[in-house]
């Protein structure tokens, strides 16, 4: 593809936003810049491809689609049917499952799907028996009453928060800590490391209908084989979310006992972190579980979305080709790049490195926490997140954590020299940095005194550290 076709597009679609709202056009193209800037470090971010955000911007989105493919409650889904089936197939195929349902519109989504999905395939239930067996109208008070009952307060063993769970595994400011009686497994606070044999004798002593692996701030390989042993030694139904890895399970650098696929029950994943795809998610499972996936729309999701669904189809071929398990590699390389350049600058990390795209600092040895960090960092252009870390004495609101990750910096083609720059940049804001006590003399948690004409300066090398490194090289707004 030339240049000329992508800027094209591009510059064709402002001008057409640009003749009705000429302020959204503006800030898509400010988007583009400030993207082009900054030093992008989030974990669970990265940048989808020209044809990736071009297979979205179309009239898909004009189409309802409620059902599946062949099956739908509306008229006219014929294309919709196309891109989903080329979604679906590409994603089965690049990750070896049986089944893939590729509507859900963000992770969140596909693990609700998830677990409705367990829930219908293990509660012993007659109400909702008559309930799958399209009998709704048949069913009494009574039935919906037991059916409350019957499929409440079922118990989930997932990862706890600040040993980098995710909220969606059974955590109370998302809807499955309350709909589920859960109890958390974290790791062991010598290694930072889960500890196989607490995660078993919390299976045996818990014993839950789920027990969930997946993570979003653990910088660790996960081995899914011994999970699904204690899964199934306690009857459990295993499910992984594998959202922040996808794109290192796609690569084939997660193979073996460290690829949930071969071994989950169902798994979970969003689209648009290492996977390098839509804002999306998607389930992969077995044909045991396929029906009821298949009926998250409209059991627990709204509509699907037909234009992301195509983009999806778009991302997932992109993922197919030999060049994706290069830079699924490269992703892991560099993240261990900048955990040995910050551990040689005597930055504290969690588990002391990585083995996956995420590293996570524990910046209490700056004296400073996450939030004064986190936003110190940013004033010296570097983009990151702040994160709790396992017994985090600051709480989950302003941490003693940096999490930091490679997908979208790998996905510019800096390497693990550039990486070494990053980590004393990053080293050099954090130990210049300290933190302000308030007007009454108490200490704060949250300002901080960092030089101005060092985050300049720090700015600038961040900036000039890019410069070999185009963003969406090909599109030109100018
Ligand atoms: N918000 C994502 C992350 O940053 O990890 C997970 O949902």
């Amino acid at each position: 593809m030339s240049l000329n076709a992508e800027s094209t597009a591009f510059r064709s679609a402002l001008e057409v936003i640009r003749a009705v709202e000429p302020r959204v056009a503006d800030a898509i193209g400010a988007e583009l810049a400030d993207q082009r800037e900054s030093l992008k470090l989030i974990a669970s971010e990265n940048y989808a491809s020209p044809a990736t955000l071009l297979a979205m911007g179309n009239w898909f989105s004009d189409k309802y689609a409620e059902g599946t493919v062949g099956r739908r409650f509306y008229a006219g889904c014929q294309n919709v049917d196309t891109v989903e089936a080329l979604a679906a197939e590409h994603a089965r195929e690049l990750f070896g499952a049986a089944h893939a349902y590729v509507q859900p519109h963000s992770g969140i989504d596909a693990n609700l799907v998830a677990f409705w999905a367990i829930l219908a395939d293990r509660v012993e239930s007659p109400a909702l028996k008559k309930a799958q067996v399209r009998q709704v109208n048949d069913l009494t008070e009574a039935d919906w009453f037991a059916l409350r009952r019957e499929l409440g307060n079922q118990r989930m063993l997932g990862m706890s928060l600040d040993a980098g769970g995710h909220l969606t595994h059974g955590f109370r400011p998302n809807i499955s800590g309350k709909m589920f009686d859960q109890r958390s497994y974290g790791t062991d606070p010598a290694t930072g490391l889960i500890d196989y044999d607490k995660v078993a004798e919390a299976a045996r002593e818990f014993k839950p209908l789920i027990l969930v692996a997946g993570y979003s701030a653990y910088p660790r390989k996960v081995n899914f084989r011994i999970m699904r042993e204690i899964a199934e030694s306690v009857g459990a139904t295993f499910m992984v979310d594998m959202a922040h890895f996808a794109g290192l399970v796609a690569g084939k650098v997660f193979t073996g006992d460290f690829d949930p696929v071969p071994h989950a029950h169902i798994v979970t994943t969003t689209t648009h972190k290492s996977l390098r795809g839509p804002r999306g998610g998607m389930v992969l499972c077995g044909p045991e579980l396929a029906d009821q996936v298949d009926r998250g729309c409209p059991m627990v999701l709204g509509g699907p979305l037909p234009h992301v669904m195509a983009a999806k189809a778009v991302a997932l071929a992109e993922a197919r080709r030999p060049d994706f398990a290069d830079y699924a590699q490269r992703i892991v390389d560099n993240a261990q790049a900048l955990a040995e350049g910050l551990l040689r600058r005597g930055t504290k990390l969690v588990t002391g490195g990585t083995d996956n795209h995420l590293v996570l600092l524990d910046i209490s040895g700056y004296g400073l926490t996450g939030r004064q960090a986190e936003q110190a960092l940013l004033d010296s252009g570097i983009v990151t997140n702040r994160n709790a870390v396992p017994q985090d004495p600051n709480g989950a609101w302003y941490t003693s954590g940096i999490r930091i990750g490679t997908p979208a910096l790998t996905t510019r083609g800096l390497g693990t020299a550039e990486m070494d720059q990053t980590a004393e940049l990053i080293h050099t804001v954090l130990s210049q940095t300290s933190p302000r006590s308030n007007a009454d003399g108490t200490p704060s948690k949250a300002k901080y005194v960092l030089d101005a004409a060092l985050a300049d300066k720090v700015s600038k090398q961040a900036s000039d550290l890019l410069t070999g490194f185009p963003l969406y090289p090909a599109v030109d707004l100018a």
